[in-house]
């Protein structure tokens, strides 16, 4: 057990015997060992095994045996047995802002109360306000603690977060004192859903960079400012961390706050068998824990800490200790896709179906900014809910999709629009809605599940299966139905809907919503293996979406998929030959 978990064991230590309503000072007394424990420049172990603890200023013999216990057998029996005469609900209502061990203490004392969910109620039926020592006043602020834990706790699409965290980058890299600035964490990683935002700073002083960040725009309240750290609220509850630090520190600590937590600890055991040792100040020549500036392996970047490790640079993305270094070990990580390599989606909607714009507004826009075409497949029958098309009205969008293409081709423009359909894989039967004969007429067919997602894994898997088996189905729309943060995916076995559409030539979507990322990242690479091809689709219902592309491509990347894998790279010519193959096969 290293010396950062054994802190946090102590502090909930101390929680916990305030809780049983022990003497105070045994608690402190946990609080400040854990306090001692995170500023500790040695590993516990070298302290265990030469019977050094003793040196140690603020730990007493009680607890020395403890961490003694802790370290050698990596656990506590102690902080067990305590843990079990506490109710659980109990030490999650000490986090509430306004609360607190004492409060949390004498509520349950006197109610029984013993979750948030019941101190909410309890709040609701008067009752905390009538405790002694409470009143009216301390129960609105109970509440608005629990508000303010359950929205701020919470999780954010990377859309949500990267919209607030890059305009602060931005800002941040025009501050004078600012030398290098960068976000680091789960959003550098880009990851679908985000804690908070890391910020991270170089500078020579930092006083004046906090309080221009603390002042940003978009930065709600400050919950914590400090010489080198802060923390604040943005919008929508996101929070966001600031650190500054050194320049010599600064690719280190990037290294270390990009994180992931699991690719860190195989990067640290890198450093380890290479004699040295890696953490957030630096890379340092020595057997021992140290941020000793003396043992420093200079390194301008993160690149170079990589190659002190023997390792190619690892991008951001594939930073999940999910086979990265193998690959990079072995100089073999793939050339990643970039957003710019995408030439267009194949699945939007127009305002035939439930989409905003006309094909005329869709066109010129999306020529605008630079794609070299647009599918537009807008929902079959079935879907009235969103304003499906019947086979007599999808043949006539095809000839008004003909109809911009004369005209752009008319104004030299090398844009175009393609025709298709997003049609519905439906419930019973085993069937799409619509006839091959007119699917056979479309340039694009999107396959999705819309309806019945309370099937059985095994009929959902079948139902899909047959989509799949149909030689019109280019592509699987949005496979598992999942709305990140919203609704779970409906049951399927990805897996064996992969290997059909490896053995078939179907392509599978990865839905460039922010909501849904579907098929997600971590199945990427075994469907690359399968030999099934991606396409980046924005599913636009309005021309904002278009910025999805980069989305997707961010995702596509934690994927481990290149330009090769991604048929919407491909030039028109290639994509409509690619787009008759399973067809004419
Ligand atoms: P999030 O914020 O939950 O979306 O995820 P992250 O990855 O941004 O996590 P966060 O903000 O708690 O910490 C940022 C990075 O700092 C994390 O990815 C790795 C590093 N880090 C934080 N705590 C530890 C730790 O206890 N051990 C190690 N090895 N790395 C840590
Ligand atoms: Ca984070
Ligand atoms: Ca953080
Ligand atoms: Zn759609």
């Amino acid at each position: 057990m290293d010396k950062d978990r054994l802190a946090e064991i102590f502090e909930e230590v101390a929680v916990l015997l305030e809780l049983k309503g022990e003497n105070p000072f045994k608690a402190r007394a946990y609080t400040n060992a854990a306090r001692t424990l995170t500023q500790l420049n040695e590993p516990l172990e070298t302290l265990v095994k030469e019977n050094r603890l003793g040196e140690v200023k603020g730990i007493g013999e009680r607890i020395q045996e403890k961490i003694k216990e802790a370290v050698t057998t990596g656990r506590l029996s102690y902080y067990e047995e305590l843990k079990q005469s506490v109710p659980e609900g109990l030490v999650h209502m000490v986090d509430i802002p306004g609360l607190g061990p004492k409060k949390a203490k004498a509520v349950y004392e006197k109610l029984g109360v013993a979750s948030i969910e019941d101190l909410e109620k309890a709040c609701h039926q008067d009752q905390i306000a009538h405790l002694e020592g409470f009143g009216q006043k301390t129960q609105s602020k109970i509440l608005e603690g629990i508000e303010f834990k359950r929205k701020y706790a919470s999780r954010h699409l990377v859309s949500d977060v990267l919209a607030l965290a890059e305009p602060i980058l931005a800002s941040l890299q025009e501050h004078p004192e600012v030398i290098r600035c960068d976000i680091a964490g789960s959003l550098r990683r880009f990851k679908e859903v985000i804690g908070d935002v890391d910020f991270l700073v170089s500078a020579k002083k930092s006083a004046g960079v906090i309080d221009f960040f603390t002042q940003q725009p978009g930065v709600v309240s400050v919950s914590a400012k400090g010489d080198t750290k802060a923390s604040v609220i943005l919008e929508k509850g996101i929070q966001g961390d600031l650190r500054v630090v050194s320049d010599t520190q600064f690719p280190f600590a990037l290294a270390y706050f990009t994180g992931s937590k699991e690719h860190n600890i195989v990067m640290r055991q890198r450093s380890i068998q290479r004699g040295m040792h890696l953490n957030e100040y630096g890379l340092f020549q020595s057997r021992e824990e140290t941020r000793d500036p003396k043992y420093l392996v200079p390194c301008r970047t993160e690149e170079e800490i990589f190659a002190k490790l023997d390792l190619q640079y690892i991008p951001p993305e594939l930073r999940e200790d999910n086979g990265e270094f193998e690959a990079a070990e072995k100089g073999k990580l793939p050339k990643l896709l970039e957003w710019t390599d995408l030439k267009g989606s194949l699945h939007n909607h127009s305002n035939w179906s439930d989409g905003r714009d006309s094909l005329e507004q869709i066109a010129d826009h999306m020529e605008s900014i630079g794609c070299d075409y647009w599918g537009i497949t807008d929902h079959s029958k079935s879907s009235f809910q969103a304003n499906g098309l019947s086979p007599e009205r999808v043949r006539k969008q095809i000839k008004a999709v003909n109809e911009v293409n004369q005209r752009l081709k008319d104004q030299g423009k090398r844009f175009r629009l393609l025709t298709g359909s997003e049609v519905d894989i439906l419930s019973h039967g085993k069937k799409l809605d619509f006839d091959d004969s007119l699917l056979a007429e479309l340039d694009i067919v999107v396959a999705s599940i819309h309806q019945g997602f309370s099937q059985s894994e095994s009929e959902m898997t079948k139902r899909i299966l047959t989509a799949v088996e149909n030689r019109y189905v280019h592509m699987l729309g949005h496979l598992t139905g999942r709305l990140l943060l919203e609704r779970e995916a409906y049951k399927v076995d990805q897996y064996a809907i992969i290997d059909a559409c490896g053995e078939t030539g179907t392509w599978i979507e990865l839905n460039a919503n922010p909501l849904r990322f579907d098929l997600d990242w971590r199945l990427w690479q075994y469907a690359k293996s399968k030999g099934v091809k991606c396409v980046i689709n924005c599913d636009a219902h309005r021309h904002e979406h278009a910025g999805f592309l980069r989305l997707g491509a961010g995702i596509a990347r934690k994927g481990w998929l290149t330009k090769k894998d991604v048929i919407n790279t491909l030039p028109m010519k290639s994509l409509t030959k690619e787009l008759q193959k399973k067809r004419s096969g």
